[in-house]
């Protein structure tokens, strides 16, 4: 069984919220149980699944508080397993963070432990397990943390639309648990065989024509890259990774979200009564496919709306100065047709072959997984820049806790706030972050299996 393995005494935080034995009395509303159980997540006539949940669904059930407010949730783990939360995208308090083996220990089955943080900004974001999150995230464990704005913009309709893949055995209905499989590791990592929103193969969402609707997309799966395109929509994006964005783009092209990204879309549903609108994504046989359908019922009477203003700005999210910015250089190697000649792990210098020997395939920075040392301490305050050198042939989603960072244009233009960013290979990309939340941070790819082969390090701001 494979764990990512991120604990080392010695990481983690002394003192910080320890666990207390699961209490006998009866669940209060604030708790948030990690259990079994059993659905329908395959199509109609395929035997049920069964999943990790936060308490019986899939995904998990949106949390939706406004900006400014506290989030209290006792996770009760009644898993088999330790597990703990992770809720992403949230400038939140080191000690919630949720990483276990660097902010916490994880919780031992029949414990619990208290998350209690305040949601700085408005946004789409998302929790989901940060224990051996390979496995526990693709059987099941997420759900969407929707943060609203105190004034929001006018729709008829607020949406979370959570996009991810299953990997199914269409016999049994259960998921094929070879979560460590080196092919899927070494590769673009877990892809599912079944792809659906929300929980469902073919999700339907009736819609008026002429209504607005305010979309926000997440995407949960492990390691796919979604592809997608509007149809019978036109609109704007306002957010990438819960920060709005200075003015709405017009919705042109295909839009990409890589894993754990999110995007808020405002779109005006164009589609006649009668046809379908959707959302589109590209499969891997290069054909459009239905991810959302939107059956068109019924006509919104009244004039077409005005393209929306701009959400309004999140807190501290000025533009960072860089003229004293320091660099910092990070290289990726590793993988299947890799470069990966030799690189630390557990503080040994190991060839490529031992590496994979022990399951391992990814460098960063000539580090493979987690290390005491973190790759680079930070001062709080200090604004840094970032050079990743992407030297795989796959992308990777990087994703930093803690903080929102930019993309520095080869001009020094610096691109929207994001919390996770994809790398192409041979493409530079460089990103600047302020470094304003002191604390012990993670910096992964959110392909989870190379997370847990690898691509995982910290940053230490203090
Ligand atoms: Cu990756």
């Amino acid at each position: 069984m494979g764990r990512l393995n991120l604990t080392r005494r010695g990481f983690c935080a002394g003192g910080v919220a320890a666990f207390s034995v699961r209490p006998t009395w009866a669940a209060t509303p604030d708790d948030l149980t990690a259990r079994k159980a059993r659905v329908q997540l395959a199509p109609d006539g395929y035997p049920m699944t069964e999943v990790w949940s936060y308490d019986g669904t899939l995904p998990g059930r949106t949390i939706r508080v406004g900006q400014g407010e506290r989030v209290t949730r006792r996770l009760v783990n009644d898993l088999d397993v330790p597990t703990s939360i992770h809720w992403h995208g949230i400038r939140i308090d080191n000690a919630m963070d949720g990483v276990a083996g660097l902010t916490q220990d994880a919780v031992p089955p029949g414990h619990t432990f208290d998350y209690d943080f305040v949601a700085p900004d408005a946004g789409t974001y998302w929790y989901h397990a940060h224990t051996n999150s390979m496995e526990q995230v693709a059987r099941g464990l997420s759900g969407p943390l929707i943060v609203e704005e105190a004034d929001a913009p006018e729709v008829d309709a607020d949406e979370v639309l959570m996009l991810d893949d299953w990997l199914i055995d269409p016999d049994s209905g259960q998921f094929f648990d070879d979560f460590d499989q080196p092919m899927a590791l070494s590769h673009a990592g877990r892809m599912g065989n079944l792809i659906g929103t929300n929980g469902q193969y073919q999700l339907e969402m009736p819609a008026q024509s002429g209504a607005r609707l305010r979309l926000r997309l997440i995407n949960a799966a492990n390691a796919r890259i979604f592809v997608l395109r509007l149809q019978g929509l036109s609109g704007w994006s306002v957010a990438l990774d819960g920060m709005p964005l200075a003015a709405p783009e017009p919705v042109m092209d295909e839009i990409i979200l890589a894993p754990a990204q999110r995007i808020d879309l405002i779109v005006d549903v164009t589609a006649p009564e009668g046809e379908t609108a959707a959302l589109l994504r590209l499969d891997d046989d290069d054909q459009w496919r239905g991810q959302v359908a939107f059956p068109v019922q019924g006509a919104r009477s009244g004039p077409r709306r005005d393209r929306p203003a701009a959400l309004p700005p999140n807190p501290n999210t000025a533009l960072p100065d860089l003229t004293a910015a320091r660099s910092l250089d990070m290289v990726m190697e590793g993988g299947a047709m890799g470069r990966l000649a030799t690189a630390r792990y557990k503080g040994r210098d190991m060839g490529f072959r031992d590496l994979v020997g022990q399951g391992q395939f990814w460098s960063l920075a000539g580090q493979v997984g987690m290390s005491d040392e973190p790759f680079a301490e930070l001062e709080r305050g200090e604004v840094v820049r970032l050079r990743i050198e992407n030297r795989t042939v796959f992308a990777h989603a990087m994703h930093l806790h803690g903080m929102h960072f930019r993309k520095v244009a080869a001009d020094g233009a610096l691109g929207p706030l994001r919390d996770t960013i994809l790398s192409i290979p041979e493409e530079p990309l460089e990103i600047a972050v302020s470094a304003d939340n002191p604390g012990k941070w993670l910096f992964h790819c959110h392909m989870l299996g190379h997370a847990r082969s690898g691509m995982t390090t910290w940053i230490d701001v203090t």
